[in-house]
């Protein structure tokens, strides 16, 4: 028996916008229509080799259909359902976004009735008991802002800001914990450097202008809230990547540091005197031996990423120096049979705990998901649901490993082992 997690620590899941609501309007809409056909034609030669990949995946992931989010989980309309699920499963947090093409369809123009909806999420949470963590921008930009240039637009900013002065005081007596932006540099590097998603624009340039960008769009961000609701919690979701040496060489170590300054420190560094906490989202570790990624490829994910649970524990651990609380915003994996997700939240929250006892400051665990959703330019086949959702009937099923993590939930992780 180890009850080391803290007194009060937040467990629960985290979902987006767009990835589960349905019926959204933004600048992704668009490219889905204009990119289905070609990524469901794409499907078998990037995924067909991966050694989880099933018939059933293969089905799903050469139809058109499964790059369009359309209805999505139907979340929308039926978050009560959900939250009620979350709650009976002993969550007591709950992550979701607000999907700004709803809140401002129009520049300047905000449509009380979406405010009213975000209200509605927002208290249907409290009255479970459930603590939201409301991001503000889950990568979706209203269509006339993609218009503009997007992330590029030098308006962004101030337009960022706009929206959350709207919005926050609308929401914020109720909301404790604000997320400016999630993995603001995955999207940029799926933006501007892999030129995977909508604009799809390959340009070094435009990544690291994207970046400062968005840096100036969280500070405003940051002081709206803080200027409203000064005992409010504000930061972002930061997506860190474990860097761990093969061996202990001059050059591995030289390629370490440069990756862990990059890629985890750069973003962070530069929001520092405005960020009360760190959201981490936490998925992959990337071994460096004489380059990187030389992970040791035992265990998949149905993704073909690794199956490395323990890295969460160096995540952690790096993050001290920022002396700040960090809540796990997201930590998840593909696994459609949820084969490995007992094993995952087993291993991960030991890590967790094992962080904890070395000096991090970490008070809440999201699972990433909830539920079963659009996961991006890969559509509906990867499955990080708690919660399967049947993509015909949009029927919610429990997996096993749902209600694995419930017992933890409720013993508040006493019984991790
Ligand atoms: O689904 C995404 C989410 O939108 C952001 N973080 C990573 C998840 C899994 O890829």
């Amino acid at each position: 028996m180890n009850t080391s997690f803290p007194h009060g620590f937040f467990w629960g899941a985290a979902t987006s916008s767009h990835q589960v609501e349905g019926g959204n309007t933004n600048d992704w809409t668009g490219w889905e229509k204009g990119n289905a056909n070609r990524l469901a034609r794409e499907a078998l030669s990037k995924f067909g080799h991966l050694s989880g990949w099933t018939e059933k995946f293969g089905k799903e992931a050469a139809r058109p259909e499964n790059y369009i989010s359309g209805i999505a989980c139907d979340h929308y309309r039926r978050y009560e359902e959900d939250f009620d699920i979350a709650k009976e499963l002993g969550h007591t947090a709950h992550r979701f976004s607000l999907e700004w093409s709803r809140i401002e369809p129009q520049e300047g123009v905000f449509d009380a009735k979406e405010i009213t909806h975000y209200h509605h999420v927002v208290r249907a949470l409290r009255y479970r008991n459930l603590e939201p963590f409301v991001t503000l921008w889950h990568w979706t930009l209203p269509s006339w802002l993609a218009q503009k240039g997007g992330v590029l637009a030098a308006e962004f900013p101030h337009c960022f800001a706009r929206y959350t002065e709207k919005i926050s005081s609308a929401l914020g007596d109720d909301v404790r914990f604000w997320i400016t932006l999630n993995e603001p540099d995955i999207l940029t590097g799926h933006v501007y450097r892999k030129a995977v998603w909508p604009p799809q624009e390959k340009s070094l340039r435009k990544y690291l202008y994207a970046n400062l960008i968005l840096i100036d769009a969280h500070k405003k961000s940051y002081a709206v809230i803080k200027k409203n609701f000064p005992n409010a919690n504000v930061g972002i979701a930061k997506h860190q990547i474990s860097f761990e040496l093969a061996r202990n060489t001059v050059t591995n170590r030289i390629l370490k540091t440069s990756a862990h300054f990059l890629w985890n420190r750069w973003f962070l560094d530069r929001i520092d005197d405005s960020q009360d906490f760190i959201g981490l989202n936490h998925y992959n570790r990337n071994v460096i031996d004489n380059g990187f990624l030389k992970n040791p490829r035992n265990q998949l994910t149905d993704l073909g990423w690794e199956f490395s649970p323990e890295s969460i524990r160096q995540a952690l651990l790096e993050l001290t120096p920022y002396q700040k609380p960090i809540y796990i915003t997201e930590n998840g994996l593909a696994d459609q049979d949820d084969t490995l997700r007992e094993a995952f939240l087993t291993t991960s929250l030991r890590s967790v705990r094992e962080a904890i006892e070395g000096g991090a400051d970490v008070r809440g665990y999201l699972y990433w998901s909830l539920l079963d959703n659009f996961e991006w330019d890969k559509g509906f086949w990867p499955r990080f649901g708690m919660i399967d959702v049947n993509r015909r009937t949009l029927a919610r099923n429990i997996r096993p490993s749902a209600h694995y993590f419930a017992k933890l939930c409720r013993e508040n992780g006493a019984t991790v082992s």
